[in-house]
């Protein structure tokens, strides 16, 4: 069985090693070919930000892996003809590392971490203000599997949280005022784009804080830095962004209130994404269909 490969912005070696490695172990008899321009005949396609033309050559295609948890950047290419279903990564390992990821900016905030930072800036003081008894209320906006791994992760620590997700009936706002930490984790669809704008901010306590780790679009750029600047949000700590690399001159690099990381919170492994995509394709080869598998794409939700 052909199966073609678009890595992208991605390592093709190291997806190529990992696949092989993955079918091997599942059985699965692929011939693993990278897209070199001209069609191969798959019948399955695996990729990150693939070129239009795999799709106008590749005819065969059944289904189409995406090498990523999100889709977004896919479905915004528009490139996928609609008739093909689309699986992408759940969890895939990237869950544990995101909740560890928000856990650390969390205890960054509430131990106040960045006053002792190594000299000459930081704070020489024994006696420095203990951290406060009273835990933050946190906040998760999405409820699939990297919300769900967040939650669970600061609920283990203690924290009262609560997660939110469109289709949970919470009304927003109401949710955004009882919450001290607000931890994006959303997809990027039609209905969370700029989700998060002036309005959305100024329901939340005075002196909140936000953490992304979802999708850079779903915040409205200028009203985050407004909240910051009007002292209604103390920090940001952003792992994502609209346009990325985040642009060199963009406000959020030089903003003192705003930590940028260059969405590293929880990279794609390639070993367990490799062994999920194996697993999936061993399902469609013996009959099962696609919109069963658990990373099948609803192309009109987003996710
Ligand atoms: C993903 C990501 O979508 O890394 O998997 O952001």
């Amino acid at each position: 069985m052909k199966i073609v490969l678009a890595t992208g912005t991605m390592s093709a070696q190291g997806w190529r090693d990992a696949l092989a490695r993955a079918f091997a172990a599942a059985g699965v008899d692929a011939d693993l070919r990278p897209w070199e321009g001209h069609p191969a005949g798959a019948r399955y396609a695996i990729v990150w930000l693939p070129p239009a033309e795999l799709f106008a050559a590749e005819t065969q295609l059944r289904a189409v892996f995406n090498l990523g948890a999100g889709v977004d950047a896919l479905l915004a290419r528009n490139v996928v003809p609609p008739r093909l279903p689309i699986i992408r990564l759940v969890d895939a390992g990237m869950a544990p590392r995101i909740a560890e990821y928000v856990c650390f900016a969390i205890a960054r905030i509430t131990r106040g971490l960045d006053r002792f930072a190594p000299p000459p800036r930081g704070l020489r003081d024994w006696n420095a203000s203990r951290p406060r008894d009273e835990l933050p209320r946190v906040g998760v906006l999405g409820t699939g599997a990297m919300g769900s791994a967040i939650l669970e992760a600061v609920a283990r620590f203690g924290y009262p949280a609560a997660g939110w997700s469109r289709r949970g009936g919470v009304q927003l706002d109401a949710f955004l005022a009882r919450t001290d930490i607000l931890v994006d984790a959303l997809p990027l669809t039609g209905e969370t784009r700029d989700l998060l704008d002036r309005r959305a901010f100024a329901q939340l306590p005075r002196g909140a804080h936000v953490i992304n780790v979802g999708r850079g679009a779903t915040i409205v750029d200028e009203d985050l830095l407004a909240a910051l600047d009007e002292g209604r949000l103390t920090s940001a700590t952003l792992d994502v962004f609209r346009v990325e690399p985040l642009p060199a001159g963009h406000p959020f690099w030089s903003h003192p209130k705003i930590t940028v990381t260059p969405h590293l919170a929880a990279p794609t492994p390639y070993g367990p994404a490799a062994v999920q995509i194996a697993e999936a394709l061993k399902q469609l080869e013996r009959g099962v269909e696609a919109r069963d598998l658990p990373g099948h794409v609803d192309r009109s939700a987003g996710y």
